[in-house]
C-alpha cells in the first residue's frame, strides 16, 4: 500500500508523540503579489512573525472564519503557516516522523528551511521521517505552505476565475467555483505531530478477521517493520477489554483464534455494540523489547448478495445520515466536542451509521466510529467529477489507495465509497469506474464497493463496477418542488426500476429538504419545519413499502446537520437541510427520524 503512510501516532512503552497544535503564524499573499512570492523570497528560510503581516492562526482549524476579513474567508491561493519547536537531546538516536492528520489541499512543508514533504490531497494524513533534518537540543522551525486553489485536475475539481475588467472590478479580483456543494473550507485541518520510534520500529498492521462455527473468532495479521535484521521477532498477545490475555502468536504473520470471542457489533444490534479486542505487538530483539504498538480489532464479517447487506451472518439496515465535517468558526478543523456531541446524538436518533460524505473524516472520528458500533461508508474526496481524464484518475486512486491504508483496519468500515454523484452518465465513466474498481479491489477485497449517484437507472455507467448502489433523490425537493405527495410513488417506481435492472442491495443515500428551524406554515409550505416533517414522512412510506418487497438496505437522511456553503441566492446562510441546525439542535424532522429509527432498531 502507499510505503510512505505509517500507523496512527499512538504512544506506548516504546514511542512518544509531540503534538506541534496551537498557535501558529500565519501568512496570506496579498491580491496585488505575486502568488509564488513566498517560495521565490523563500519564507520557510526564517520565522514569519519577524514581519507584521503576520497573524496568528490556530492549529488545527480552517483558516477562514477565523479572522474579520472577507479576503481571508474567500481567499484562493497559497497561504504559509510556521511554527517552532524544541527537539529533546535524548532524541537523538531515535527515529522521528512529522505528521499531519490532513492540510487542505496542496501542502509543501519546510524543516529547517528544507523541504521535507510534499502531500496533494485534502482529507488524509501524510508524513515523513524527519530525524536527518532536526537541531537536537535546539530549537526547530517548521513552515507550510497550503495552497486551496481546484482545478479540472484535482479531487474534488474546482476552477478560479479571474475578472480582469478592472473598470468593473477591482484589480486582482477572482471568483472560485467549486464542482461541490459545500464550502472549500482550508488551512491545517488535523493534528500536526512528531512521532518519536525506536530506530527499529513496526511501520504497519494489517488485520482481516472472520467468524467460524458461529461462535469462533479468527484474526490474521500482517506486521511490516523498518528494519528487516534477521534477529528481530514478533510477539501478539491479544488482549480482551479488561486487558486480560485471550490468546497469542509468534511471526510476522499469522492466524489467531479465539474461541467464544465477542464480536463487534452495530450499534442497536447488540446490548454490547462495538466491541473491540487489542492487538499488543512485541518487536524483541535477542529477548529485549524493541517495540510495542497497541492495534485494536473488531472481529466481524461483512457480505452482500443481490438484495442483502449482511454484518456477522445478520441482515444488516443502514439508518443514518450523510454528514460533513462542519461547524461555525473552525470550519473543517478537527474538533473532539463536536465530535463527541455527533455521536451522542447520533446515538440518540437510534441510527445506526453514516457516510463519510465526500471525504475521508479525521481519524479520532473514526476511532469513536469503531468504538461506538456505528457503522461507517468510507467516502473518498471524489464529489462531482465531471470531466475524467488520466491525470484526473491517476490521483483519485492515489487518494484511494492512502484511504484505504488509513482505514483498512477499522471495523466500523464496512464499504467504501469510491465517489460522489460523478458525471456517471458519460461514455468515459464505465472505463474509469471500472478502473477504479480494479484498483480498490487490489487493496481490500474484504469490503465491497460502492458508489453515490444521482443519474438514473438506464443511464448510469458507473453502477457495473460496484457491489452496493446509492442512489441520491430530492423528489419534492429539486423536482416537483412543493408536491409531497408524488414522492412515494416516484420513489418506489424508481427503486424497482433501478433493482431490475441491475440486481444489486441499494441505499437511498440521500434524500431531504432544506429547512429553517421556526419555520411554520401549514399546509406544508418550502422551508418550513411542516414541509420537512411531510417531506419525510412521503419519504418513510415509500421506504416501507420497498423494505417489505426487500428491495432497500438502508436510508441516509441528507443531512445531520446544517453546513456552509459558498454564497447563493436561495435562502441565504448555506445549505439548510440538516435535521439538526449547525449548532446541533433538532429541527422538527430529528424528532421523525427519531421515533422511526428507534422504531426500526434490534435492540431498543
Ligand atoms: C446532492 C449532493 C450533496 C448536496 C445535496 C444538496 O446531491 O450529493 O453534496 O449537498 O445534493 O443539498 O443539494
Amino acid at each position: 500500500l502507499a510505503e510512505d503512510l505509517r500507523l496512527y501516532p499512538r504512544e506506548s512503552e516504546t514511542r512518544q508523540v509531540k503534538d506541534l497544535d496551537g498557535f501558529w503564524s500565519f501568512r496570506v499573499i496579498p491580491l496585488e503579489d505575486d502568488q509564488n512570492i513566498g517560495f521565490t523570497n523563500k519564507w520557510y528560510s526564517k520565522p514569519l512573525d519577524q514581519r507584521d503581516d503576520v497573524i496568528p492562526m490556530p492549529v488545527p482549524s480552517s483558516y477562514n472564519d477565523i479572522t474579520q476579513s472577507r479576503f481571508i474567508r474567500d481567499y484562493s491561493g497559497w497561504v504559509w503557516y510556521d511554527n517552532t519547536f524544541f527537539v529533546p537531546i535524548d532524541w537523538t538516536h531515535k527515529s522521528v516522523t512529522l505528521r499531519f492528520g490532513s492540510a487542505h489541499y496542496q501542502t509543501v512543508v519546510y524543516l529547517n528551511g528544507v523541504n521535507v514533504l510534499n502531500h496533494t490531497g485534502g482529507h488524509l494524513p501524510f508524513e515523513a521521517y524527519v530525524d536527518g533534518h532536526l537541531k537536537y537540543g535546539e530549537n526547530n522551525l517548521v513552515t507550510v505552505a497550503i495552497s486551496n486553489v481546484l482545478s479540472e485536475s484535482t479531487v474534488p475539481q474546482g476552477s478560479v476565475t479571474y475578472k480582469n475588467d478592472t473598470k468593473l472590478y477591482p484589480k486582482g479580483f477572482y471568483e472560485t467555483t467549486t464542482n461541490f456543494d459545500f464550502f472549500n473550507y482550508a488551512g491545517i485541518h488535523r493534528h500536526v505531530s512528531l512521532y518519536v520510534l525506536p530506530q527499529v520500529h513496526i511501520t504497519d498492521i494489517t488485520v482481516t478477521t472472520d467468524i467460524k462455527d458461529t461462535t469462533t473468532g479468527v484474526i490474521s495479521y500482517t506486521v511490516i517493520r523498518s528494519n528487516l535484521s534477521a534477529s528481530v521477532e514478533c510477539i501478539i498477545d491479544v488482549l480482551d477489554k479488561k486487558g486480560n490475555k485471550v490468546a497469542d502468536n509468534k511471526g510476522f504473520s499469522g492466524v489467531i483464534t479465539i474461541t467464544n470471542a465477542t464480536f463487534w457489533w452495530p450499534y442497536t444490534m447488540d446490548p454490547n455494540p462495538g466491541y473491540q479486542y487489542t492487538l499488543k505487538v512485541l518487536l524483541t530483539d535477542s529477548g529485549k523489547t524493541v517495540d510495542v504498538y497497541y492495534q485494536k480489532v473488531g472481529i466481524r464479517t461483512v457480505r452482500v448478495t443481490d438484495k442483502e447487506f449482511i454484518i456477522n451472518g445478520k441482515p444488516f439496515y443502514f439508518r443514518g445520515f450523510g454528514k460533513h465535517e462542519d461547524a461555525n468558526i473552525r470550519g473543517k478543523g478537527l474538533d473532539l466536542p463536536i465530535i463527541a456531541k455527533d455521536f451522542n446524538l447520533i446515538k440518540w436518533m437510534g441510527a445506526n451509521s453514516f457516510r463519510t460524505s465526500h471525504y475521508p473524516y479525521s481519524e479520532e472520528l473514526m476511532d469513536m466510529a469503531d468504538a461506538e458500533g456505528i457503522v461507517v461508508i468510507d467516502e473518498c474526496p471524489a464529489v462531482g467529477l465531471h470531466a475524467f481524464n488520466d491525470v484526473l484518475l491517476g490521483k483519485h486512486l492515489a487518494l484511494i489507495t492512502e484511504m484505504i491504508q488509513r482505514d483498512k483496519n477499522r471495523p466500523s468500515v464496512v464499504m467504501w465509497s469510491v465517489a460522489n454523484e460523478p458525471l456517471s452518465d458519460q461514455k468515459e465513466a464505465e472505463d474509469y469506474f471500472q478502473k477504479v474498481s480494479t484498483h480498490a479491489r487490489g487493496l481490500d477485497n474484504t469490503r465491497p464497493l460502492t458508489a453515490a449517484t444521482k443519474k438514473d437507472f438506464n443511464n448510469d455507467k458507473m453502477s457495473a463496477a460496484l457491489d452496493v448502489l446509492m442512489i441520491n433523490r430530492y423528489y419534492g425537493w429539486y423536482s416537483d418542488t412543493g408536491f409531497p405527495q408524488v414522492i412515494e410513488q416516484h420513489l418506489t417506481t424508481n427503486i424497482i426500476d433501478w433493482h431490475n435492472t441491475h440486481r444489486k442491495p441499494i441505499i437511498v443515500s440521500e434524500y431531504g429538504a432544506d429547512t429553517v428551524p421556526g419555520l411554520h406554515q401549514d399546509p406544508a409550505y418550502v422551508f418550513s419545519e411542516d414541509y420537512e416533517s411531510e417531506l419525510l414522512m412521503h419519504y418513510h412510506r415509500g421506504f416501507d413499502r420497498l423494505r417489505s418487497d426487500g428491495l432497500l438496505v438502508g436510508e441516509h437522511v441528507w443531512n445531520f446537520a446544517d453546513f456552509m456553503t459558498t454564497q447563493k441566492t436561495t435562502l441565504g446562510k448555506a445549505n439548510r437541510k440538516g435535521i439538526f441546525t449547525r449548532e446541533r439542535q433538532p429541527k422538527a424532522g430529528a424528532r421523525i427520524l427519531r421515533c422511526r429509527y428507534w422504531a426500526l432498531a434490534e435492540v431498543k
